[in-house]
């Protein structure tokens, strides 16, 4: 018997024991999907430099295959959220993009507008005093709902580089009101099903104000505009030592968790693989999404199911593909985790105010060594046990540096 099949042995056992149905928490391992950014495959980098990464993706066509890669080695990464105008195509085909997703064996998700790139958004976009440039936003993001139509996304993700420098810039009641009627305009046009995510961010690039600063606003926001907005949660956009998974569970109950932007960070929105600085964060916050998927509540229940799970990473110094391979497995790791917490027991502690004991019972599941369960879900899904070894022995990474060579175009970010 192989090693890894003794280990699966005596975590299956152990399983059993605490009651856990096996086979419930390998298919939903398997179902746990997460989109990777079709910037995260291109060069990018800091304000002080963007280094150029040999073989880095230059079309969407390469980004696109750059997924299908990080899918093809973990069997949960069958989307790629597109960024416009990054990815426009080439006559504006996007039957053609549509065509090569699927040939590659995945599907086009969030659709992300960019509204802060042009010299027209010094001042802001929705937000900025002048209508021309407000109204120039807006068609922009109404263009970008009907590239939703034309890939089958049914995702907007929304993100605004809006703020102000300095006090007294701009009436900060006016910027707050132009956005009102501009997201209400962007409700209206969405494909039907669909949904707009509004991310928030409490800082960067303005420095004085931000005009979507936190998940309140996004919250308030998405509740005036009705059924279709929710609330964008990237784990890089809040304070530091904000508990984010408590907001998680707030936005869950009221039915206006979108989806995330995962990625970690040390100091700031530092793009960082997921759960390379803070692991335990990361089980914190799947812990909250498992108890939610498992909850006896029916609304908060369905509102799990329809959390959009993605990557907002741009890696700058360690590769693209092999990091986000990483960070997809991260993300099964913790949720493979969470899947383990005993949430009848738990319950029990908390109810009977057993402090100490709830804590430990969680924190001692945060520490179970699940790799033995994701070498056998990936066994049965057909998918390299090692992912990142298989990766790198695959020649992919030569393969791509010979062909695509060292290009200065970013992707996106420079
Ligand atoms: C900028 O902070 C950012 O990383 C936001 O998180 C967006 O989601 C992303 O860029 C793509 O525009
Ligand atoms: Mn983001």
């Amino acid at each position: 018997m192989s090693d890894h099949a003794a280990a699966w042995d005596l975590l299956a056992e152990s399983m059993t024991n605490q009651g856990l149905d096996v086979e419930a928490v390998k298919d939903n391992i398997k179902n746990h999907h997460i989109e990777t950014p079709s910037w995260g495959y291109a060069n990018s980098g800091t304000r002080f430099k963007a280094f150029p990464w040999s073989g880095a993706a230059q079309t969407t066509r390469e980004k696109l295959e750059d997924a299908a890669m990080v899918h093809r080695m973990t069997g949960i990464a069958s989307s790629v959220a597109l960024h416009i105008p990054w990815d426009v195509p080439e006559d504006n085909d996007y039957a053609a993009v549509l065509q090569y997703a699927s040939e590659l064996g995945i599907r086009i998700g969030a659709i992300n507008p960019n509204v802060f790139q042009d010299n027209e958004y010094r001042l802001g976009s929705l937000g900025n005093p002048d209508p021309a440039i407000r109204e120039q936003g807006l068609d922009h993001i109404l263009e970008c709902c009907e590239i939703m139509d034309k890939t089958g996304s049914d995702l907007l993700s929304l993100w605004f580089a809006d703020g102000t420098n300095y006090a007294g810039q701009d009436s900060l009641l006016a910027r707050k009101r132009r956005f009102e009627q501009g997201l209400e305009v962007v409700s209206k046009h969405l494909p039907a099903d669909s949904r707009m995510l509004i991310e928030y961010k409490f800082f960067e690039p303005a420095f004085y104000s931000t005009d979507v600063p936190d998940w309140g606003t996004a919250y308030a926001w998405s509740l005036k505009l009705g059924d279709q907005a929710q609330v964008l949660v990237d784990l890089g956009h809040h304070a530091q030592a904000v508990n984010i998974e408590q907001i998680v569970t707030f936005l869950l109950d009221e039915g206006k968790l979108g989806g995330f932007h995962f990625n970690n960070r040390k100091y700031a929105d530092d793009d960082l693989i997921v759960g390379s600085v803070n692991p335990y964060e990361l089980f914190l916050i799947y812990n909250e999404l498992v108890a939610a998927e498992q909850s006896e509540v029916e609304h908060i229940r369905t509102g799990a199911a329809n959390v959009a799970y993605m990557i907002d990473q741009a890696h700058n110094v360690e590769g693209k593909l092999a990091p986000m391979i990483l960070s997809v497995l991260n993300c099964q790791e913790a949720y493979a985790k969470a899947q383990l917490v005993p949430r009848t027991r738990l319950k029990e502690l908390q109810e009977e105010g057993r402090v100490l004991e709830s804590h430990h019972l969680l924190t001692e599941v945060s520490r179970t060594d699940v790799r033995p369960l994701l070498a056998q879900v990936r066994t049965e899904m057909d998918v390299p046990v090692d992912p990142i070894g298989a990766y790198f022995a695959s020649g992919y990474e030569a393969q791509i540096s010979e062909e695509r060579g060292l290009s200065t175009i970013s992707g996106g970010y420079q």
